[in-house]
């Protein structure tokens, strides 16, 4: 069956709760631009707007990538979700070391952190209208609070504040995020309240929180996606499911990712999977006062990160859409809920 009339659009079923994203890349543009038009009205850079993308040497900036995805949201009345700018990964070297190979100032540091904001933000400054200024930065020891990176080596804990500060003062209008993953994880999920609680008493500009959603079809369970929530909630801050994706595979830890079994993605996954989605789709829309956005990280099954995470050349099938890109059964029942 092709995609034809009957198929309804997943953004204008969910408008009346939180726009509906996708990361895109410069393939995907191409090669799933008929889903993308049809069914969402946000797209998020995979990788276009990272920092080693954009901006791999201090002198030199990319901007042909992102420009054309700002270019295809502008065209289909899309918005864009900027990410990310203060990250431990996918960082150039160079922005941690000086002329002389020897860890970089915190001053020089600093100044970097500034030129790469009042580059990017100013650039896009009227096309991305949030931004996951800090990604990552929370440990997942449960003996350890930050995670260490080489940000906060140059500028210390209080590196995740500057950020917010600096990127509000380059974009005032920008609604600004911390971004994280494991957040619905007990431990994890206390430590990202008391990191938003903290910068919010310092008056620090923070304007949500974005939660990934890199899931399983058990875990985490929808009562500790709700807890997260309301406890996100909590602080007045809106949230953004920024990631979600609902891996068919049992998580799989370091040491035995070889021995991890593939699966085939027969009715019966397909249903379970379904199922699942239907309870988280039902848990957002109660909580569409606060749930502002949900992003896909991908949009259908033939391309998804999540085929070479955590597991390498494993495949997954963790969208709404197959790898014919027609709706799946999790589609359908996303968008046939009683209203
Ligand atoms: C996310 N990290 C990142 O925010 C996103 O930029 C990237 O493309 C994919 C997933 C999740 C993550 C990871 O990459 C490695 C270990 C744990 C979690």
């Amino acid at each position: 069956m092709s995609e034809g009339q009957n198929t309804p659009s997943l953004r204008d079923v969910y408008r009346p709760y939180f726009s509906i994203g996708a990361a895109v890349n410069p393939r995907s543009l191409v090669s799933h631009a008929d889903l993308l038009r049809t069914h969402f009205n946000s797209v998020t850079a995979e990788n276009e707007m990272k920092f080693e993308v954009i901006h791999p040497e201090e002198d030199v900036y990319r901007f042909d990538h992102a420009d054309a995805l700002v270019q295809f949201a502008k065209d289909n009345g899309m918005r864009v979700r900027g990410h990310t700018l203060v990250w431990h990964n996918q960082t150039p070297d160079w922005v941690f070391v000086d002329d002389a190979g020897q860890p970089a100032s915190a001053d020089k540091v600093r100044r970097r952190m500034r030129a790469h904001m009042e580059t990017v933000l100013g650039r896009y400054q009227n096309d991305v209208y949030c931004w996951d200024v800090v990604n990552e930065a929370i440990s997942d020891h449960a003996d350890a609070y930050l995670r260490p990176s080489r940000w906060m080596t140059a500028l210390g804990d209080g590196y995740i504040a500057e950020a917010f500060r600096c990127a509000h003062e380059i974009a005032p209008s920008a609604l600004l995020f911390y971004n994280d993953y494991n957040e619905t994880k007990p431990d994890k999920r206390d430590k990202i309240y008391r990191l938003v609680a903290g910068l919010l008493d310092e008056g620090v500009p923070i304007h949500g929180i974005g939660m990934q959603g890199h899931w399983m079809m058990t875990e985490p369970s929808i009562e500790e996606i709700r807890d997260a929530i309301e406890k996100y909630a909590s602080l007045g801050v809106q949230i953004h499911v920024t990631e979600l994706d609902i891996s068919v595979h049992e998580y799989v830890h370091e040491p035995d990712k070889s021995s991890a079994a593939a699966r085939v993605f027969d009715e019966r996954l397909e249903r379970e999977q379904a199922d699942r989605y239907e309870q988280l789709l039902q848990l957002f829309r109660e909580y569409s006062r606060v749930i502002r956005n949900v992003t896909w990280w991908g949009i259908a099954d033939d391309e998804t990160w999540r085929d070479n995470f955590p597991v390498k050349n494993r495949k997954d099938w963790p969208l709404m859409f197959n790898e014919q890109h027609q709706p799946k059964e999790a589609f359908w029942r996303a968008v046939n809920f009683a209203k």
